[in-house]
């Protein structure tokens, strides 16, 4: 499948309220793509709930709600029950797709709660955080997705903790299907919401989602942003499916040996939010920290992808932490 291959019917339309360059906007037009008219779309407090246009216009065809910032599992279940009544009343012949489109706020922190409920509910919806790594909307606040060392205004010297993993808390959930996505590839991520859409239960998925105003980067470089964060290994692609976790795209081909694994810093040194690791003097020790941490993940995962068919008879896996 190609880029040209995906279907034309646009439903993100002309005339957002996004930025230039902006990732969550780019992300919606494939998502929608992918899974097409039969869609309710559940948005909680964020860029997405700005973007859309004022009231009475709207750059998303599809029925939206917009709803409170903490609330979108406790949403997602509330519609995805309605939806099933209705199709076994017979009032809807097929069921749509329940969509939660989240920013990573309102993800890692002020929504955890909802959407943990939902998945050990095993509500059938596709949750979707795109996440750009701070509260964007309310002007770069820290979160629970920053990575360390970033600028945000809270953190103004950088961030001193490092960032949760909480696809891999999704994956602790025992839901069928968690993916993560870059805007870099956008025919991976087409085909794992497709794959999302095709999976009855809880499906999460989540876009690493570069802000040019925040992260403080060129509007025309998010593709490019987005590329560099997996080649330098600190975003890991990768689906996770009936209990196996497949890498795909850009960290398969590294963990595989067809391509090189980037130093992290030049991946650091096009951002802004990251302009004290390197100036007024480069930061060594924070550099080879990231560094050090990307070493030791992608050890364990060549190490895993070698002995892929002698682990099952291992009594252990070896553990990985995220940059
Ligand atoms: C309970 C509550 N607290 C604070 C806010 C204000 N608020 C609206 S959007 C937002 C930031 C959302 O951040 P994130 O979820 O990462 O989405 P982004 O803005 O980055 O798209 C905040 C703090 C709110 N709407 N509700
Ligand atoms: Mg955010």
């Amino acid at each position: 499948m190609r880029l040209k291959d995906l279907p034309e019917e646009e439903l993100f339309l002309q005339g957002s309220a996004a930025c230039q360059g902006c990732p969550g906007s780019m992300a919606l037009r494939v998502a929608f793509k992918a899974l097409g008219r039969n869609t309710l779309l559940v948005v909680i407090a964020s860029c997405t709930s700005v973007l859309q246009s004022p009231f009475p216009l709207s750059a998303l065809d599809l029925p939206v709600l917009n709803m409170a910032f903490a609330s979108g599992g406790a949403v997602a279940s509330g519609i995805s029950a309605a939806v099933n009544r209705l199709v076994k009343r017979g009032v809807l012949e097929e069921k749509p797709t329940v969509l939660v489109w989240a920013g990573d706020g309102g993800t890692y922190d002020i929504g955890i709660q909802a959407l943990s409920g939902a998945a050990e509910r095993e509500t059938d919806f596709i949750y979707v955080c795109y996440n750009n790594e701070a509260y964007s909307n309310t002007g770069t606040q820290r979160s629970g997705a920053t990575p360390y060392a970033a600028w945000t205004t809270n953190t103004v010297t950088g961030k001193k903790e490092w960032r949760k993993d909480i696809a891999q808390i999704m994956v602790a959930h025992n839901i069928p299907y968690v993916a993560t996505a870059s805007l870099a590839y956008p025919l991976d991520f087409y085909q794992k919401m497709r794959k999302a859409m095709s999976i009855q239960g809880t499906k999460y998925i989540e876009m690493l989602a570069p802000c040019p105003p925040g992260w403080k980067f060129p509007s025309d470089s998010t593709v490019l942003v987005s590329r560099m964060a997996v080649q330098t290994g600190l975003w890991l692609l990768y689906e996770y499916e009936n209990g196996k976790t497949t890498y795909t795209a850009g960290t398969k081909r590294i963990i595989e040996g067809h391509a090189e694994l980037k130093p992290v810093e030049e991946y650091l040194k096009i951002q802004g939010r990251f302009r004290h690791l390197f100036y007024p003097e480069r930061d060594e020790l924070r550099i080879a920290e990231y560094q050090g941490r990307i070493n030791d993940l992608f050890d364990t995962l060549r190490f895993t992808y070698k002995m892929r068919e002698h682990l099952m008879d291992l009594e252990f896996l070896p553990t990985r932490r995220v940059p």
